[in-house]
């Protein structure tokens, strides 16, 4: 039977464009400044995402941290959703790495109110850290890849500005986003002082990430960054993929997001499973198997020998990330092994 990974769009293999580009890229040492691949991609994604400079980084994770590093200093107060990427997913770099407090802003699936963000900064006192910094993602992760609505963006990027916070977007999947509100990317970039994306999730690089902001952000960022030991020398071989990537991948990001609908239409329709339809507006789906009363770990297992790896959300959720190695077909196919697994699981139960 053959194996079918839906559980990231980070599992994207270089395309043979990539690869090409890759082998045949002039490169330099980019801690001198002297890679003309690295330049050209940075260059590129400043003017995508309409920032005046940019800097690769070799993963989401290190761009985050070189943002929040350069936007504040140990002690400092940074005010995000707890189910956050930079909160839940970083290894808790924020503090151990960063030295920075988190504040925690209640979010309703990915989508935090600005009265809220509001409130939860606390007037200067002697008492209380200093509120340094806002994040925001988009899309969000633990919601299920939801777009956080252009009006509500604003709205949020606002509050913050009113309270004299840095604003830091955490755009792992920006042009998901940017696509599903039908919107251009820029429209996300422009209240923010500083952005990150990723080369290695939707868009199929085998790593990297880019930070964008002001020049003088990008040029503390590059300090940071050497700092964490993330100094890179002929990372043009890297760049060389982002380029392709941003030439002739983000448009396709649309046939991922059909495929997520396809495939939560499907699983919907199996009695046991719930899926929230109107939360399915990217490229994932997370699915409620509750009902199927097997502990999420098991509910991995099974769907693993019927040829299907996925994501655990526990403890009630399974997450699937339609990316550019599947195909409608694939969708069908997923529905229906899935389906063997809940049949049995509920005769059991
Ligand atoms: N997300 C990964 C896992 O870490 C959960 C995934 O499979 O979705 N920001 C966001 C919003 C992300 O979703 C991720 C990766 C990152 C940052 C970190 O990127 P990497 O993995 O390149 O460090």
């Amino acid at each position: 039977m053959d194996v079918i990974n839906i559980r990231s769009d980070t599992q994207t293999l270089p395309t043979d464009a990539m690869l090409q580009a890759m082998a045949t890229a002039p490169l330099g040492d980019d801690t001198y400044d002297e890679d003309p691949t690295v330049q050209k991609l940075e260059a590129m994604a400043a003017e995508r995402l309409g920032m005046e400079a940019a800097m690769l980084v070799i993963s989401g994770n290190m761009a985050n941290l070189c943002a929040l590093m350069s936007h504040a200093r140990p002690g400092d107060e940074v005010l995000l959703d707890p189910e956050s990427h930079i909160y839940f997913y970083e290894s808790g770099g924020l503090a151990s790495v960063a030295g920075l407090m988190p504040m925690s802003v209640p979010s309703e699936r990915g989508m935090m109110q600005p009265d809220d963000l509001r409130a939860a900064v606390r007037k200067r006192n002697i008492h209380h850290p200093t509120p340094r910094l806002f994040c925001l993602e988009n899309t969000h992760n633990r919601s299920g890849g939801r777009v956080v609505p252009l009006k509500l963006h604003q709205e949020l990027c606002a509050a913050a500005r009113e309270n004299g916070l840095a604003i830091h977007l955490d755009g792992a999947r920006i042009f998901n986003a940017a696509i599903a509100a039908d919107v251009p990317v820029t429209d996300y970039t422009r209240d923010v002082d500083s952005i990150m994306f990723c080369l290695s999730k939707g868009l199929s690089c085998p790593l990297g990430s880019v930070l964008c902001g002001r020049r003088d952000f990008i040029e503390q960022a590059q300090w940071v960054r050497k700092r964490l030991g993330g100094g890179m020398r002929q990372a043009g071989v890297i760049a060389a993929a982002g380029i392709v990537a941003l030439e002739q991948m983000v448009d396709r990001l649309a046939e991922d997001h059909e495929h997520a609908r396809l495939l939560a239409r499907a699983l919907a329709e199996i009695p046991g499973l719930n899926v929230d339809l109107g939360s399915v507006e990217t490229n994932m789906v997370n699915v409620d198997h509750s009902e199927t009363g097997l502990s999420t770990g098991d509910f991995l297992e099974r769907l693993k020998s019927v040829g299907i790896l996925a994501g655990g959300r526990p403890p009630r959720q399974i997450r699937f990330v339609a990316n550019r190695h599947h195909t409608r077909e694939t969708m069908r196919e997923i529905a229906r092994r899935v389906e063997i697994v809940v049949r049995s699981a509920l005769q059991r139960g």
